[in-house]
């Protein structure tokens, strides 16, 4: 490997790596316009990226090296501020990663920043499905002025096909009628779980092609701290790498995002996580296909 990329890559691999490879394509969208409470989801994508340089690039669980499928990464995106026009940026940005064939990969920002990856990716797939992982449904139809905010990104993703949630544990009364009971699975009810047998569940509500979107603050704050929302009561680290091993497995996974990271002074193992949560799901994705 050499050459020196320009701007910072995920794992710190050169820019021509791989090159040639139809792979993975890492979109960083620095974009914190609409949410609510912390500010600095902004940051995310730049810890995410400074901290996957430490990430090891074997894959214990996959027997693999991920970063051998090819992983370029963009420059970091330029966006307008106003939340419609980043969603139309991420959506030409994305569909043409898709056109090529290629498995974009978006870091936020907060949640909004998957609006856009979701429209290009049900634009191009009949049979998309939208998995959601996060503590939030996110399904406000309007939020503070805009049908774009990030409350409202799972609005935005069930108006273009379905979708699956898991890891919920706060919403908003107003959201209780649209969920459909039998597409949430609620955190106290995995908490409660006597085995991984929702995981089956999760998997046979999936179509041929999903889309994951995966916010950080699904994950407990005792690990994960640095996200805008933290909620207690969160999942844990195993159980979504086995989730994820088998999203890959039963559907053929055409994208995904990681986002709300919110870089906090002394809580680095977050960004951490966060790098590893991407390389992981990779290793899966890239078994899967493999087998
Ligand atoms: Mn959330």
């Amino acid at each position: 490997m050499n050459g020196n990329p320009a701007h910072a890559t995920f794992l710190r691999l050169p820019a021509d790596a791989t090159r040639g490879i139809a792979g993975s394509v890492i979109v960083p969208v620095p974009y914190d316009g609409t949410s609510t409470w912390q500010k600095g989801a902004d940051a995310g994508p730049a810890a995410l990226l400074e901290a996957s340089a430490a990430v090891e690039l074997y894959d214990i669980e996959t027997a693999r090296e991920p970063w051998r499928d090819g992983i370029r990464t963009l420059p970091v995106l330029d966006v307008p501020p106003d939340p419609e026009g980043m969603s139309s940026v991420v959506r030409e940005t994305v569909a043409a990663i898709l056109d090529r064939g290629e498995l974009p990969v978006v870091l936020g920002g907060e949640h909004s920043v998957t609006i856009g990856a979701v429209d290009a990716a049900a634009g191009r797939f009949d049979d998309l499905t939208v998995l959601q992982i996060d503590a939030h449904a996110d399904t406000r139809e309007e939020y503070e002025g805009s049908s774009h905010n990030h409350a409202c990104v799972m609005a935005r993703a069930r108006e273009r096909c379905p979708i699956v949630q898991v890891g919920i544990r706060a919403v908003d009364a107003s959201e209780m009628p649209g969920l459909d009971p039998a597409r949430v699975f609620w955190a106290h009810d995995i908490a409660g779980a006597a085995d991984d047998s929702w995981m089956d569940e999760v998997a046979g509500l999936l179509t041929g092609h999903v889309y994951v979107t995966i916010d950080l603050d699904a994950f407990d704050p005792s690990f994960i701290p640095a996200t805008g929302t933290p909620e207690p009561g969160g999942l844990e680290w195993y159980p979504v790498n086995r989730l994820l091993r088998r999203v890959a497995r039963a559907s053929r996974v055409v994208g995904f995002d990681v986002v709300e990271l919110l870089p906090a002074e002394g809580h680095h193992s977050s960004a951490f996580a966060a790098a590893k949560l991407v390389y992981r799901f990779l290793a899966e994705i890239g078994a899967a296909r493999d087998a």
